[in-house]
């Protein structure tokens, strides 16, 4: 349907991930009927094509519009003042019984900073319950530990505008082709401009972006930590470690003490590569190989995503990673940099800088630290001891609270567990028996059909609020329409719940913009200090760069090096969250895990995305075009395990795993290696998570959706 031509453009930030693009929406009064790039944004007017379709979901008829409560098994519509009051009384009831770790709060990469911000203060400091968390666990966690362990603090030294320096691409564990395609376009632009840049691309699969690297590094799942340990051993072999930038700043550590570097080369002699290249599946002279090019590149800049972070060694692949970097000095220069690209639009701003996992607080804070929780004690003005001194659930302790019982009322913002979760009928029965109160924007998600209580919820340009993206950029959304129906912003649903709690003292801004402010001072106090991002200069600006303490700082691009205000002068390069200024080079060992293929099970299965998709399809399934580029949920095979399987294009099969069992279509495809099972998440009719495993990273306990070994029958 035409509705009608442009009458005003307003410059908006993309809905769905991690990259953070900038738009500019076409509205005619309050309808939006045109979505293009932002030249002037970061992205420089590159968009893919779920961002150029926004308009189409905003435009969805399927909304939900009213509150909704479950009578005798029904959703029956309800005004907003029943559903909340019907909510306090459950949370209070709950509290009361058995205490505040009796409820919690599960949220999302997607919430604004004001609304994830709101609810981190509300429990911690309001209601006692550190159970907050949310699905930025699901995809983020081991980036933010691994980079907090080696640097002392969360978020990534460099940035995107390192992509038109780098002269080495090392891209392990992401598919940025499909996944962040603004960025990988950067990437062929900075190749088509310099003959002597490199890309390679560590996978299992051969994917779109495997195919067009110069060096393709085709190691076996779960096997990473063999690689980079063993690049980290050829380049102390061959003399290639930057020993001036490592005397000046570096230690090195065994993950309980301080070690010498003669201790760490010795470490490294196990991963040579004669003796780890059978084990990665590639041989001896392809890792000396990446190891040179890494190491003796003009700038090598390392790009991962769930590849590494969603692993049993997810926080040890980011170390190691890291590791890379400063031992070859690969850092802290012009396209030099590690930078872990983010999944969703906010998780890094709105979910780890504000705080709202179960053991942090905001700013880098920790829950176990005293200093740390007097610290935000006093800045949220409750007396001292309020903030409880144990870390809360994570993300599958909490579901899994619910099963055991433990959890009784949780209230679920933005996001969808009951498709996202890994061994997901387990936590489903945890969903079954506790109080859930969803807020949606669709009455049709799997975990909407938990739901006790469903609020409306308002979407993108219905509500204001700030979004921060990979490089520790901030940028506004503004409103520029009034909500669907009765439809609610999620953070005037936390604003009335917190009043009702009997909060309204700690919660007492009543704006998105006064909450804002209030966290931007809260801020001042912290390495992260942004007070000087007014909501002002982000409605002029395409963005700012944290740390930025003051209205006329520019931002920064780059940390731990001048320009950075908090590097003392005089020094070249300084890691300020360490005591002595110096990053941490860790040893890490190689453990494999538990999920291994066996006679039993001979396949691996992995999961991911795919370009037209975004994560569980509420929104992206609903668009006609994307739905149809994606075409249903399937198992994709490579044609060697087909033979072998004798298996065909739309054939059935039942998928078994050590969680379960699932039936699913077969697709075949000269993408997958042979060995390795390909499976999307974004269908609900094609529920892979089923049988995908739930082990996770003991430190991040972030779930490896990775490596799930299956066997697989034809039926
Ligand atoms: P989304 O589809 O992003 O999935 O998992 P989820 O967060 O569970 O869910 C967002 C939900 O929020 C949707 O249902 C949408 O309709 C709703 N929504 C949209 N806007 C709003 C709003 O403004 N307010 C409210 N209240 N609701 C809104 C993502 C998760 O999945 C992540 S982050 C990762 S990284 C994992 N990846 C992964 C994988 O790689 N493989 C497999 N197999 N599973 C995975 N699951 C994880
Ligand atoms: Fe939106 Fe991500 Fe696509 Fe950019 S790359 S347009 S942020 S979905």
């Amino acid at each position: 349907v035409d509705e009608g031509p442009v009458k005003s453009w307003h410059k908006s930030v993309c809905r769905y991930c991690g990259t953070g693009c900038g738009v500019m929406l076409g509205m005619n009064k309050d309808k939006l009927v045109r979505v293009r790039g932002d030249q002037e944004a970061h992205n420089k007017g590159v968009i893919c094509i779920k961002g150029s379709m926004l308009d189409k979901v905003m435009k969805s008829p399927e909304r939900l519009k009213t509150p909704k409560i479950k009578k005798n098994g029904k959703f029956v519509e309800a005004s907003w003042d029943e559903a909340m009051s019907l909510m306090t009384k459950k949370f209070k009831e709950a509290m009361a019984e058995s205490g505040p770790t009796s409820v919690g709060f599960y949220g999302s990469g997607q919430l604004l900073i004001e609304e994830s911000y709101t609810a981190n203060k509300l429990f911690k400091a309001g209601l006692g319950s550190n159970n907050v968390d949310g699905n930025p666990r699901l995809c983020m966690a081991s980036a933010a530990v691994g980079y907090t362990q080696t640097f002392g603090k969360d978020e990534p030294p460099g940035a995107y505008v390192d992509i038109d320096h780098a002269e080495t691409f090392f891209l392990i564990g992401s598919n940025a082709y499909e996944c962040h395609p603004p960025l990988w376009e950067r990437i062929m632009l900075r190749k088509k401009a310099d003959k002597n840049v490199k890309i390679i691309v560590v996978d299992p699969r051969k994917t779109k972006t495997a195919e067009h690297a110069d060096i393709y590094v085709p190691v076996l799942p779960g096997k990473d930590m063999l690689l980079i340990n063993s690049m980290c051993c050829v380049i102390a072999e061959l003399d290639l470690m930057d020993m001036d930038f490592v005397q000046k700043h570096v230690n090195f550590n065994d993950g309980k003490n301080k070690m010498s570097l003669e201790e760490y080369k010795e470490f490294l002699k196990d991963y040579r590569p004669e003796k780890v290249a059978d084990e990665l599946g590639i041989t001896p002279r392809l890792i000396r190989e990446v190891a040179y090019q890494f190491a003796a590149s003009k700038a090598t800049m390392s790009l991962w995503t769930m590849g590494i972070n969603q692993r049993v060694q997810g926080v040890f692949l980011n170390n190691t990673l890291n590791s890379l970097h400063l031992i070859t000095g690969q850092i802290c220069r012009p396209g030099a940099t590690p930078l872990s690209l983010t999944g969703q639009s906010n998780a890094c701003g709105g979910v780890r800088d504000t705080g709202s996992l179960a053991h942090l607080l905001p700013n880098g804070r920790l829950i176990a630290k005293e200093q740390h929780r007097r610290e935000m004690e006093k800045l949220w003005k409750v007396p001292e001891g309020t903030i409880a001194p144990k870390p809360g659930r994570h993300a599958l302790a909490m579901f899994d609270g619910m099963v055991t019982g433990d959890v009784k009322a949780a209230l679920i913002m933005c996001t969808n567990p009951a498709q996202s979760l890994p061994n997901n009928r387990y936590y489903r029965e945890g969903m079954e028996k506790a109080f859930l109160v969803v807020s949606e924007i669709f009455a049709d998600t799997e975990t909407a059909k938990y739901a006790d209580i469903l609020l409306p919820a308002a979407l993108y340009i219905e509500k204001e609020g700030v979004y921060g993206q990979t490089e520790r950029r901030y940028q506004l959304i503004e409103k520029l329409r009034e909500p669907v129906g009765e439809a609610r912003s999620d953070f005037d649903i936390l604003v009335d719940f917190a009043n009702r709690m009997g909060k309204g003292d700690l919660i007492s801004y009543k704006t998105s913009a006064e909450c804002w402010d209030e966290y931007r001072t809260i801020s001042k106090a912290s390495k992260y200090n942004f007070y000087g991002i007014t909501r002002e200069r982000l409605k002029k600006e395409r963005g700012i760069q944290w740390p930025c303490p003051t209205v006329d700082h520019p931002g920064t691009v780059r940390r731990y090096i001048p320009g950075d205000p908090f590097v003392p002068q005089g020094k070249d390069v300084y890691f300020y969250g360490k005591p002595d200024g110096k990053a941490v080079v860790f040893a890490r060992p190689y453990k494999a895990g538990k999920e291994d293929v066996s006679a039993e099970r001979p396949l691996f299965l992995t999961t991911g995305r795919v370009i037209s998709q975004w994560h569980t399809g509420t929104m992206t399934f609903r668009v006609p075009e994307l739905k149809h580029s994606a075409g249903p949920g399937r198992f994709v095979f490579h044609p060697q395990d087909a033979g072998l399987h004798d298996l065909k294009k739309g054939d059935k099969i039942e998928v078994d795993s050590s969680r379960g069992k699932m039936q699913g279509i077969v697709d075949v495809s000269e993408h997958e290696t042979p060995g390795v099972v390909f499976a999307a998440f974004y269908d609900a009719k094609f529920m892979v998570n089923n049988v995908v495993s739930d082990d996770h990273d003991p430190i991040s306990k972030e779930p490896d959706y990775k490596v799930t070994a299956i066997s697989v029958r034809k039926l």
